[in-house]
């Protein structure tokens, strides 16, 4: 073959059609016949839907590995640096669709699944997502994997396969309930296990000294168990190239040599005990806002996976037979929060002990590599350990970090003379609460650089929880502003939108979500306008219709879509939002009659299964929604609907269809939020706190096209020093009395008027998140919304400015920062062989 056939350009196709790497119509439909036979074996007149989605999907997957391949060798030839994201959670929502927009092929797999009598919005929805997350955390991991492959930045992320994920939610009799989320049921195309590269992890025991050949004092830790990890690796293409980067999750399964005392024994049901033991490790993911501190296989997963990790990281490294010395060099580390900081202790573990490296290069090396993000504020948050649950389950870790603190505490005293206090607030140990382990200290010593995940978070990291780590080191300190990927949140999810942005400005939005600003002028082009509103009511009539279906609920497409979808918790105020419905109701029984904009009340989300009060807040939505939807007085002026099992999935048919964005935690709570960069990137707008990033939207999108209300970050500490006193807006604001009168008086629970007591209760007397303190100015704010909705044109031009300037929170901008500023990594231009040529 000739010499040029050598590249091969990711949005023409390849120059061979073959089976397996062509994009043409006819080759994609003759594949998916072939994979239907070979792989499902199955023929047309048996195959399920679900047959069709994995024929296509092993059509895709082809496709994506030959780019796969082609990545994973071009690193290995040049011994580039590689980024290595450590994250407990990832929530990379269904593949197909996304691998479909990132090759440009989504038109012609359309044809080609067309011409097999199907329907490509069929086959999507069989796919099961990979739920390995609770919220915002775990799928910020996933849009960071998407910016870095479509940056062309070499990056592996690591994680743990969880055998359930998240619970699914369902909804019955207005209760949230659990159900076991049974994601790897009908398999999953889209992993590939890597069994011979499997690893050992040690659990408990206890260390012993010894002396070396050359007479060097050494530890080695005789662990009381081992577990084998397993690695299942994922593909993460890039949009429109062809780097494709790796997401590889870790199983825990049980070691075939080791600890076989059983065996020796002739217990061969111990043995199997043992091996079901193992497989425990990663078998559920913890969902959050529950109390963690005590759970040990909590702590299990989490050293699981992260020295997993940096065992494969040290294997990669020596066969590049690269020095150890030059560690940091070849690979950045990121925390994603404290849950994989475990990390730096492993990995001094790894260097001292088991590569014989001095503590003094082993730390340098440490420091280089590692860099921690910090996500919450919320103190029940912040992660310790128990020094007897810790040094029982990794007592060379312990070692470790006594020695690590020693060192750290040396330095503290010669720079604060005497300042007993400060030692105390700096260390590594919590003395005062029974002696725990404070990650985030570990994290701060053992990294380089330290961020926040917006401006406010961060300014509030370095004069809160961290500041006595930024009075040390304010260099390591920088702001990371989150973002989300517009190829999910805009070209995935909402079709329409994507297609009247781009006949109008070009494509190049997608990958510079700057471009968007040339919007701008658009928004005083009534032709452009009037587009605008179709695309928007047409995606409304969607959720309308997917709700009729699902529901049996009717909606009315005309009205306000008023969306809160995320996770229940306190601190975001869905219960805010509550008394603004109710307060709507009341003005409606007092004055039937009365002139107000029609709203659709849109909730979404899960709450931990331990979490009373999110679990009652859930409740006493589908109860208003009960006791207002069926009011003859209402007259569909007001409608409620709960989206049941809020995950990536259903998210992506809510924001494309909303008109409001409820943003609306109490200031100083929300670290960034994501959700709301995904609202307003499709044209929704703001209501919110300055809270988190919503300050950020708002400068950038102007502070006349944002609905902004309530307290300040500033006034919310304040108000809470100076004994604040919630019985108090109760008794001089009749519209809140009567509202929360309303809910205690058993009108919306069947007479029942104990039910929400302990809601109401905790509002008059603790409101630890100033519901009250904020209503007034919430109802204010609500009120010019609803006005303001009824200028049709002047709020799609607002909505078009909003999209227009949106453009700092692609995520891709996030990823940018992080290389030039933390990581110190560049792009790597992947070029493909011809697949002919390769296989050769
Ligand atoms: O991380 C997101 C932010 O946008 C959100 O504001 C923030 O609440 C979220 C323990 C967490 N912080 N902490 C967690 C997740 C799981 C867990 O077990 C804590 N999630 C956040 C992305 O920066």
């Amino acid at each position: 073959t000739s010499g040029q056939s050598d590249s091969m350009d990711v949005q023409t196709g390849p120059q061979i059609e073959d089976d397996r790497t062509g994009f043409s119509i006819e080759t994609l439909r003759r594949a998916i016949a072939d994979n239907l036979y070979y792989i499902q074996g199955k023929f047309p007149e048996i195959a399920t839907q679900y047959d069709y989605y994995m024929a296509l999907a092993y059509t895709v997957r082809d496709r994506i590995l030959h780019r796969w391949i082609n990545t994973v060798k071009t690193y290995r030839e040049q011994d580039v640096k590689v980024v290595c994201y450590l994250s407990a959670e990832y929530l990379p929502g269904p593949h197909l669709g996304n691998n479909l927009v990132n090759l440009g092929i989504y038109p012609q797999v359309e044809q080609a699944v067309r011409a097999s009598g199907l329907d490509l919005n069929a086959l999507l929805a069989e796919e099961e997502e990979p739920g390995l997350g609770n919220g915002g955390l775990g799928r910020l991991a996933a849009c960071y994997m998407d910016s870095l492959a479509t940056l062309e930045i070499p990056a592996i992320g690591y994680g743990i396969r969880y055998e359930y994920g998240i619970f699914d939610q369902e909804i019955r009799d207005g209760w949230q309930v659990e159900i076991t989320d049974k994601w790897l049921r009908l398999g999953n195309p889209w992993e590939i296990p890597r069994p011979e590269n499997a690893v050992d992890v040690k659990f408990g025991g206890y260390t012993e000294s010894y002396t070396d050949d050359q007479g060097h004092y050494r530890v080695r830790w005789v662990p009381h168990q081992v577990v084998k990890g397993v690695p299942y690796d994922t593909p993460i293409s890039g949009y429109r190239v062809n780097t494709t980067n790796t997401l590889r999750l870790w199983k825990a399964e049980a070691p075939e040599s080791f600890d076989f005392q059983a065996f020796n024994l002739g217990d061969y049901y111990g043995a199997v005990d043992t091996k079901i033991t193992s497989e425990n490790l990663t078998k559920v993911l913890y969902p959050n806002d529950e109390p963690i501190q005590g759970k040990q296989l909590r702590l299990e997963q989490q050293y699981f996976f992260v020295s997993c990790s940096l065992q494969n990281l040290l294997k990669i490294h020596l066969l590049r037979e690269d020095p150890l010395e030059t560690f940091a060099d070849k690979f950045a580390i990121q925390l994603n929060d404290t849950h994989p900081a475990i990390g730096i202790a492993e990995l001094m573990r790894l260097l001292v002990d088991e590569y014989l490296i001095n503590w003094e290069i082993a730390w340098d090396i440490t420091q280089e590599a590692f860099a921690f993000t910090n996500h919450t504020l919320l103190p029940e948050a912040l992660e310790t350990w128990s020094l007897e649950l810790f040094g029982r389950l990794l007592p060379r870790h312990l070692e470790i970090i006594y020695e690590i603190n020693q060192r750290f505490l040396d330095q503290v005293r010669l720079k604060y003379l005497g300042n007993t206090d400060k030692l105390a607030q700096l260390s590594l140990l919590d003395e005062r609460r029974g002696k725990r382990i404070r990650m985030a200290h570990l994290a701060c010593v053992g990294s380089h650089a330290i961020n926040g995940v917006a401006a406010l978070h961060t300014e509030l990291l370095k004069t809160g929880v961290l500041r006595d780590f930024y009075e040390l080191w304010p260099e390591k300190f920088s702001n990371k502003t989150n973002g989300v990927t517009p190829r999910r949140w805009m070209v995935l999810i909402n079709p329409r939108l994507t297609q009247l942005i781009s006949r109008n400005i070009g494509e190049s939005w997608i990958k510079q979500l700057d471009d968007l600003r040339q919007l701008a002028p658009l928004a005083n082009d009534p032709s452009f306008c009037h587009e605008w509103r179709q695309v928007k009511r047409a995606v409304k009539q969607d959720l309308a219709d997917y709700i009729q279906t699902t529901q049996g609920l009717t909606i009315n497409p005309d009205s306000i879509y008023d969306v809160q979808a995320k996770r229940f918790h306190e601190y975001k105020r869905q219960h805010l939002n509550v008394l603004h419905i109710v307060t709507l109701y009341n003005r409606i029984k007092h004055n039937p009659e009365i002139e107000m904009t029609p709203r659709t009340f849109i909730f979404g989300g899960k709450a931990a299964p331990g979490y009373r009060m999110a679990k009652l807040i859930i409740k006493l939505i589908t109860a208003v929604g009960d006791a207002v939807n069926q009011d003859p007085d209402v007259c569909d002026r007001i409608k409620i609907v709960f989206m049941p099992d809020f995950n990536v999935t259903n998210s992506q048919r809510i924001y494309p269809a909303a008109d409001l964005s409820e943003q609306i935690s109490t200031a100083g709570k929300e670290a960034s939020g994501t959700g709301n960069m995904k609202f307003s990137m499709n044209g929704a707008l703001t209501i919110g706190t300055l809270d988190g990033a919503n300050i950020e939207i708002r400068e950038a999108v102007g502070a006349e096209n944002f609905y902004l209300f309530g307290l300040t970050a500033q006034e919310v500490a304040d108000l809470k020093a100076s004994s604040y006193n919630p019985r108090a807006y109760y008794d001089s604001n009749a519209a809140l009395r009567e509202a929360l009168d309303l809910i205690s008086s058993g009108y919306f629970s069947h007479g029942d008027g104990s039910l929400f007591q302990p809601l109401v209760e905790g509002l008059l007397h603790h409101d630890p998140y100033l519901v009250l303190a904020d209503y007034q100015s919430y109802i204010d704010c609500q009120d010019s919304v609803g006005q303001a909705f009824q200028d049709q044109e002047t709020w799609t031009r607002t909505a078009i400015l909003n999209v227009a300037r949106i453009g700092k929170f692609s995520s891709d901008r996030a990823i940018r920062e992080y290389c030039q500023d933390i990581w110190h990594v560049d792009p790597v231009h992947i070029k493909l062989e011809e697949y002919v040529q390769a296989k050769a």
